[in-house]
């Protein structure tokens, strides 16, 4: 059964989009009630509003941080109807019933993202108008509550419609929808604490600073809240597109990590996708080694994140520009470049700056963080032990530590094949090693790879023999690999048997 609202508190940091429900409130005879600025403003659109100093016989006190924490609010929002109790002391302490509370909170965020000062943003915590919001979502049997200014619609539609109310099942909603708002506030706030709280990570390398606080539309995934707290700004400057996602982020984060490895080397040019590298390959020249990158996955390339380690040029562009991509990420755009990247409205382009991103990495752990050094051991020649009667040629070498550094980069366990400076498979975040090493044949195989010649590098030793078997079945001749297995020597036996070629780090390189 649908439930008619009779009376409203109104109390909105921003104004607009709300006369046109204030106005069929009015129209429907309904009390409301409101606060200082929303109450001019539905004044001044010649509606009756009642002051909710008047409802409190309180002023608002403090420079406003107390407005409308009084008990004849709350009590209106959070009695109960079906109890008779809290109706009879409704009557006793002359309490009226609110049945509606809208809100829209102080712009807590946006005033972090300004770089407001800390006595600004301090000031953005709302409190008056969160508890409004969770009293009135706690209380959904008897109260409407919107939290939102995108719930104006709904509810106008809803008290519009032919039942001229909300039943519980939509007050419920309300209710969720409201907690979810509240939830996402409140992580604002924390993450704005955390990153004034350096004891909060013992690190003064992630020291967050006030500006440091991104609001993201959401997590991981759309029913997940999510802000990230750094400075993107010291790191890249954002030449086009929409605004970075949760997911983005990681992307660019395992991007740039990937690309430092090739920072100083031959134009190259990587694809990731879901933190991966599905294309990588070093050319002559940056349009060649796009379009090798590209072809080593076209198909998971599809809205990738694309990392240079050279300047975009027009020729390059004009390449990219036929694919849908999220992400490019380069350390300059040509101008004529950039023109044609822009033709793509929410395609996002970083200009990466030469800043080093902090030596320490942090992550969640049960109820606490994960920190440690960051992987920065890159796998050299100077460091390799030849383990086979066979030494790699000067050619696969390279390939080797091309292919180790892309291994290094990718999820562990993790098997990547490579010929001539371009990736031609891998297998990522495995279960067992052989099925990773399964899994880049495969891919391989689908986008009609030759292997013969190819090298193998591993990110972790081979437990067995059976991955340099099924290998040189496949036409690899040569492998990288940490070494340091009780069977490292079945391997090495095989290898001489079979005229591979196998160099060991001594460096596990795992990526989780
Ligand atoms: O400073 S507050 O936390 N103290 C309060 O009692 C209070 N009540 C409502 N802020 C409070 N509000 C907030 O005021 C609302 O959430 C809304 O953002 C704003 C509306 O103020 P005005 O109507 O004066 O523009």
């Amino acid at each position: 059964t649908s439930k008619k609202i009779q009376s409203a508190l109104i109390s909105v940091f921003h104004k607009e989009g709300l006369d046109p429900l204030v106005k069929e409130l009015a129209a429907q005879g309904v009390t409301l009630y409101s606060t200082g600025g929303t109450e001019r403003f539905i004044r001044d659109l010649e509606l009756d509003v009642v002051p909710v100093e008047e409802l409190t016989s309180y002023p608002s006190i403090l420079g406003g941080r107390v407005k409308t924490l009084h008990p004849k609010v709350f009590g209106g929002i959070l009695n109960r109807q079906n109890e008779a109790s809290d109706v009879a002391e409704l009557e006793e302490y002359a309490i009226p019933q609110i049945d509606l509370v809208v809100v829209d909170l102080y712009p807590f965020e946006q005033t972090v993202a300004s770089g407001a000062s800390a006595q600004d943003i301090i000031e953005k915590i709302d409190i008056g108008g969160i508890s409004l919001i969770r009293a009135a979502a706690k209380n959904y049997r008897d109260v409407v509550c919107i939290a939102s200014r995108n719930e104006y619609p709904e509810l106008l539609e809803l008290i519009q419609g032919q039942e001229g109310g909300t039943t519980e099942a939509q007050r419920a909603s309300f209710a969720r929808k409201a907690f979810a708002v509240s939830s996402h506030y409140d992580t604002a706030i924390h993450a704005y604490f955390q990153g004034l709280d350096e004891s909060s990570t013992g690190m003064e390398s992630l020291k967050l600073s006030v500006e440091q606080v991104m609001p993201l539309r959401y997590g991981e995934n759309p029913h997940q809240q999510g802000v990230f707290a750094g400075d993107f700004e010291a790191l890249f400057d954002q030449l086009h597109g929409k605004a970075l996602s949760y997911n983005n982020l990681l992307d660019v984060d395992a991007a740039v990590c990937l690309m430092q490895e090739f920072q100083n080397d031959a134009p190259t040019f990587a694809i990731l996708k879901h933190n991966n590298a599905c294309g990588l390959a070093t050319r002559d020249n940056l349009k060649q080694a796009y379009v090798d990158a590209l072809a080593g996955d076209p198909v998971s390339a599809f809205g990738g994140i694309l990392i240079s380690n050279k300047t975009i040029d027009a020729a390059t562009a004009e390449e990219i520009h036929q694919l849908f991509c999220e992400v490019v990420i380069a350390p300059d755009f040509d101008s004529d470049a950039l023109e044609i990247l822009k033709g793509k409205k929410n395609r996002i382009l970083l200009k990466q700056k030469p800043t080093a991103l902090p030596t320490t990495q942090v992550r969640s752990c049960l109820n606490g963080y994960l920190v440690q050094d960051r992987d920065n051991r890159t796998d050299m020649a100077s460091d390799l032990e030849v383990a086979t009667e066979r030494a790699a040629t000067a050619e696969e070498m390279e390939d080797l530590l091309f292919a180790s550094k892309i291994c290094k980069h990718t999820k562990s366990n993790t098997i990547v094949l490579a010929k001539n400076k371009q990736l031609l498979a891998s297998g990522t975040g495995q279960t067992s090693r052989v099925d990773a090493l399964q899994q880049a044949i495969h891919k391989a195989g689908h986008f009609k790879f030759d292997l013969q010649g190819a090298v193998m590098a591993s990110d972790a030793f081979f437990p067995f023999p059976d991955c340099v078997e099924i290998a040189h079945n496949a036409g690899i001749e040569s492998v990288i690999q940490p070494g340091g297995s009780r069977n490292d020597q079945l391997s090495i036996d095989f290898c001489n048997e079979n005229r591979m070629a196998m160099v060991m780090t001594g460096l596990r390189h795992f990526k989780h």
